[in-house]
């Protein structure tokens, strides 16, 4: 699988603002951000996308889910609320391949974000 600016990332080979980190996971702050709260949330065990989250087993998808959640609380959002969204594919508008959930929050969302 070709290296991304994400595996950079977790090799800390790219500084980033981090916001939580455990055994699965890696959450830290968008470059760009497109609300006042945006954090990418990814895992440690890699897949391009969405798609090839079919090769995982049920057990590591979901684990991956709740910690997006997880994060979420860790925010303080889940009071709020806040909207997830996972990009696929060039339609879809992604731009890393390596799968990631942006965390948006922190005021009212209004339309989509793509
Ligand atoms: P997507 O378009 O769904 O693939 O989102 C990729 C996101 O990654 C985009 O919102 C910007 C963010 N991003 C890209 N490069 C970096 C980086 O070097 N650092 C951080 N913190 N975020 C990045």
């Amino acid at each position: 699988m070709t290296e991304t600016i994400f595996d950079k990332i977790l090799a800390r080979q790219i500084p980033v603002q981090i916001v939580f980190e455990d055994k699965d996971v890696l959450a830290f702050n968008d470059i760009s951000p497109q609300a006042k709260v945006h954090v990418l949330v990814i895992p440690k065990k890699k897949a391009r996308n969405l798609t090839e989250l079919q090769t995982w087993t049920a057990q590591d998808v979901g684990c991956f889910f709740q910690k997006v959640g997880l994060v979420a609380v860790h925010l303080g959002l889940d009071r709020s609320g806040y909207r997830t969204v996972l990009n696929t594919g060039a339609d879809g508008g992604q731009s890393v391949d390596y799968v990631h959930a942006h965390i948006l929050g922190g005021e009212p969302l209004s339309g989509n974000f793509a």
